[in-house]
């Protein structure tokens, strides 16, 4: 469960329908094309919070049936409904996903008892390992190290996605827990993080530079760190560009020109104007 996962797209047509040949094709790129080591499904990255329950399930299957036991597989399951956390939880579980993982309820202010309630209410419905997504810059939730350590004594939680740029936290939690997953979750971090001796990173961008996060993870556990930092550098010239250009659009775009089907995100999410095509096209040349 060690090394890169990418936080895998999806492809949608216009109508916000799956695009089933265009989602293996994205599966097949990251596996094939960029070699990452996991896949992270329905996540953030994923629209998952834009799509249906029955969207969720088919997800999960056209990815599981494409990738079968290439790469690991973490299902992404978290949702504000609770019953539909266990129902997704309970399908991934079943398709032999290699663990799940369940963004901290967010919108309603939930205090820290009922969020840990919310975790162990999903695994002791399931017969899974899980892995806590932690996103305190869209979900509005933070936990501290001793809120992470109540969490981890349920031993079906197994680590967490840490999408944070908080350093010292992540320092402490690696020192605190050796034996849990702690994956780094910001792209332009993944130095940083590594050399704090994550166990790896899932992100967005591997979707078109998996092979850079790849190497920088790699020279940063060997201490080849000045090498890490070139490719670093250029890697967050390309993350610079492209959040700059629309994050999830952009990617897709790229995905596109590299001959992948990846389709257009779900409304509300824009489409990117001709400029920005463009301007995709450009930063693909540069930098892929
Ligand atoms: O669940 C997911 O799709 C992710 O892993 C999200 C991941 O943390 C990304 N965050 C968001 C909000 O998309 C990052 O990979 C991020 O896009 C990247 O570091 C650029 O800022």
């Amino acid at each position: 469960m060690k090394g890169i996962f990418t936080a895998l797209m999806c492809s949608f047509d216009e109508k916000g329908q799956i695009n089933e040949k265009g989602l293996r094709e994205i599966v097949r790129y990251n596996i094939d094309q960029s070699k990452v080591d996991g896949l992270y499904v329905n996540g953030s990255t994923g629209e998952n919070f834009l799509i249906s329950t029955e969207q969720k399930k088919r997800i999960f299957e056209i990815v599981k049936d494409e990738a079968k036991e290439q790469v690991k597989l973490i299902a992404q399951v978290g949702s504000l409904n609770i019953e539909e956390a266990v129902e997704l939880a309970q399908f991934a579980t079943d398709l032999k996903y290699d663990a799940i993982s369940a963004v901290t309820p967010f919108y309603y202010k939930f205090d820290f008892e009922e969020i840990k309630d919310y975790y162990n209410t999903i695994l002791e419905n399931v017969d899974n390992q899980m892995i806590i997504y932690s996103i305190p810059a869209l979900t509005g939730v933070s936990m501290n190290l001793d809120q992470f350590g109540e969490l981890f004594e349920n031993e079906k939680i197994i680590g967490v996605k840490f999408t944070a740029p908080d350093f010292f936290l992540l320092e402490r939690l690696r020192h605190a827990y050796p034996e849990k997953l702690i994956y780094s979750s910001f792209d332009e971090m993944l130095l940083s993080a590594s050399v704090l001796n994550v166990d790896g990173a899932i992100g967005s961008t591997f979707n078109v530079n998996g092979h850079r996060a790849k190497q920088i993870f790699e020279l940063a556990q060997n201490g080849q760190i000045a090498e890490a930092r070139e490719i670093q550098k250029v890697t967050n010239d390309l993350i610079a560009d492209i959040l700059e250009n629309g994050l999830y659009q952009t990617i897709k775009e790229i995905l596109k020109l590299k001959g992948v089907d990846a389709g257009i995100c779900r409304k509300p999410m824009k489409t990117l104007t001709d400029e920005k095509i463009e301007k995709a096209k450009q930063i693909a040349e540069r930098y892929l």
